[in-house]
């Protein structure tokens, strides 16, 4: 396949040359990078704050907060105050190395004091979305035996406490707060704490969080990290965010979702960096003003969003200066080819994709800032990782076939395990050693990765294998389609044929003729046998809380089948 390759738009980075770095590169000597190497102490957020606050980076901006109500900032070393303090509280309340604390609340800088705080003394925590319901908080504090919630008033209605045997204190951070029961106040409790904390040493593989991530079937299942993780997250920070000290820093993903936790908390903060952190919801004048007032240089998001920006249009990006930023990142969902074209025209920087998991714990395909990439495209492994495509016989295909993404386990951040579910956890990996993604994916004569979509998404039509990623794809060209999510459809003699769901752009209806217009348009610009054979329009595509198309879920619409766990689901 042809396609075009874009040079590297803005020089002297981290990694300059991707090629040496994946020959030589042993991630053994990345552990002389932490002060455990030579104590023989571990914790990863002693590493991620309080190292910094006992050296250069004292009175460096760790934390810029904002939302509709707050403007604030915190340094390193009021970081490691409020997160000792935090520890403190959690340690009175009798929490342990290994006990579950999970924290079920909006954006705020007690999210991240109380978070750091259960790190330090060696809980592992778990960060739900504030926009969960009862259930979907109920299966998750169920499943991984909760000792301790920390959450807000508003929100404590949606958590069934008097069902929950193991959850023993609720921490509530509001104002007026009264202590009754397992109801704990955060702010006189804060008060009183000692800003002194005795971290907990933990080893290397000791549990540090748990994500929940929901399969298509079944209640969500809990995936463990450990500290080790962090020498992924603090080497992919440094390579494929390329942080400086220099950088200010944003990621936009909410720590519900790995991307907020590895990339919005340990990989920044491991490196010293200042990290912005917005609060409130997405519209395109907060996004770039955001990164106009805090002279944002790093810019971590989602598809999703990038869509949503360029579907706004171009005029209103003049509005703001964002001559700060220097580097933009995006993963969770295929970014389109269209979208880093976008990219380059308004920002004059490309959008770099990357791909892994929460299963993965950070990032494994990645475009590089001083690497050609092309548009479309995932990238290519990070240096210490194998990556290859499979067949289901465990054999690795050649260049341009299509099969199953696999990874060589064994690198830092894998998960550890599956709570409570040891044998799902053993499904993932093959007799040959390979971790299988469960995402279907060919890699080009030249090395890099291309999505082509879940394996369950994958889809047969007269014997011709698509991937729905590259239809939606090719359907967003088109000026009159916002979004679009592609279901494979039984059919008697095809096998499947192709189903399109589309949200049109403002200011377009939808119609016969233009169901007729944008089937030509994939027939001319991709192949005929690509071309939807129904095209249903829909305000709104489900999509996770993260921004994923869930096309499980259009399928069991269209098929009339149980849709599975939609606890993710965005609302
Ligand atoms: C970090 C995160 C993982 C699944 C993954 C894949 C999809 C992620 C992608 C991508 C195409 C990319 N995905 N990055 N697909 N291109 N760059 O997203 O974790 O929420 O667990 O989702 O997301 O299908 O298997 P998680």
């Amino acid at each position: 396949m042809k396609v075009e390759a874009l040079p590297s738009i803005k020089g002297d980075f981290n990694l300059e040359n991707y090629q040496a770095a994946y020959e030589s590169f042993d991630w053994t000597t990345i552990e002389k990078e932490f002060s455990w190497y030579e104590t023989g102490r571990v914790n990863l957020a002693y590493e991620a704050i309080d190292r910094h606050a006992q050296g250069d980076r004292k009175n460096k901006v760790a934390l810029y907060f904002s939302d509709q109500k707050r403007d604030e900032k915190y340094t390193f070393k009021e970081m490691q105050e409020y997160s000792n303090k935090a520890g403190n509280l959690l340690r009175q309340l009798d929490v342990e190395k290994g006990d579950r604390v999970f924290i079920f609340m909006p954006r705020s800088p007690e999210l991240y004091f109380t978070l750091l705080g259960a790190i330090k003394v060696g809980a592992i925590v778990g960060p739900l979305f504030e926009a969960f319901m009862e259930g979907a908080v109920r299966d998750r504090l169920e499943d991984s035996e909760a000792k301790v919630l920390v959450t807000t008033p508003e929100l404590l209605e949606r958590v069934p406490v008097s069902e929950l045997p193991h959850l023993k204190h609720v921490v509530l951070i509001g104002e007026h707060v009264k202590e009754e029961g397992p109801i704990v106040d955060y702010h006189s409790r804060m008060e009183k704490a000692d800003k002194k904390l005795a971290i907990e040493w933990v080893d290397r593989e000791d549990g540090l969080i748990l994500h929940y991530t929901s399969g298509s079937t079944g209640k969500p299942k809990g995936v463990l990290h450990v500290h080790n993780a962090m020498l992924q997250h603090y080497q992919t920070a440094k390579w494929v965010l390329d942080l400086k000290d220099s950088d200010v820093y944003w990621c936009t993903a909410d720590p519900g979702w790995v991307t907020g936790t590895s990339y919005g908390i340990f990989g920044p903060w491991l490196n010293g960096a200042s990290n912005v952190i917005r609060g409130g919801r997405f519209s395109p004048e907060d996004w770039y003003g955001t990164i106009a007032k805090y002279g944002v240089t790093v810019w971590y998001s989602a598809p999703t969003a990038f869509r949503m920006l360029m579907g706004a249009g171009d005029e209103i990006v003049k509005k703001f200066d964002l001559a700060s930023l220097r580097h933009i990142l995006s993963v969770g969902e295929p970014l389109n080819a269209e979208v880093v074209r976008w990219g380059v025209k308004v920002f004059n920087l490309r959008i770099h994709d990357n791909w892994w998991m929460t299963e993965t714990g950070a990032q494994l395909i990645s475009n590089y800032p001083a690497m050609e990439i092309k548009p479309g495209s995932m990238g290519k492994p990070f240096p210490g990782i194998v990556a290859a495509i499979i067949d289901d016989q465990d054999n690795v295909l050649p260049a341009n076939r299509m099969g199953n993404l696999a990874i060589k386990s064994g690198w830092p951040s894998m998960m550890r395990s599956i709570w409570n579910n040891p044998q799902k956890y053993d499904s993932y990996f093959t007799p040959g050693g390979w971790y299988v993604s469960g995402d279907s994916a060919y890699m080009d004569e030249d090395g890099y990765f291309w999505f082509q979509g879940r394996v369950d998404d994958v889809i047969m039509t007269s014997g011709e294998r698509v991937g729905p990623f590259e239809v939606e794809s090719k359907l967003v060209e088109h000026p009159a389609v916002a979004e679009a999510g592609v279901i494979g459809k039984p059919d008697p003699v095809r096998g499947e044929v192709i189903k399109a769901f589309i949200a049109l752009r403002e200011g377009y209806t939808p119609n016969e003729e233009l169901i007729q217009e944008i089937r030509s348009f994939v027939k001319s610009g991709l192949a005929a046998h690509a071309a939807p054979r129904e095209i249903e329009f829909r305000d709104k595509l489900p999509k996770t809380r993260s921004g994923k198309i869930m096309r499980r879920v259009l399928k069991a619409w269209e098929l009339d089948l149980p849709t599975g766990d939609l606890s993710t689901m965005e609302d």
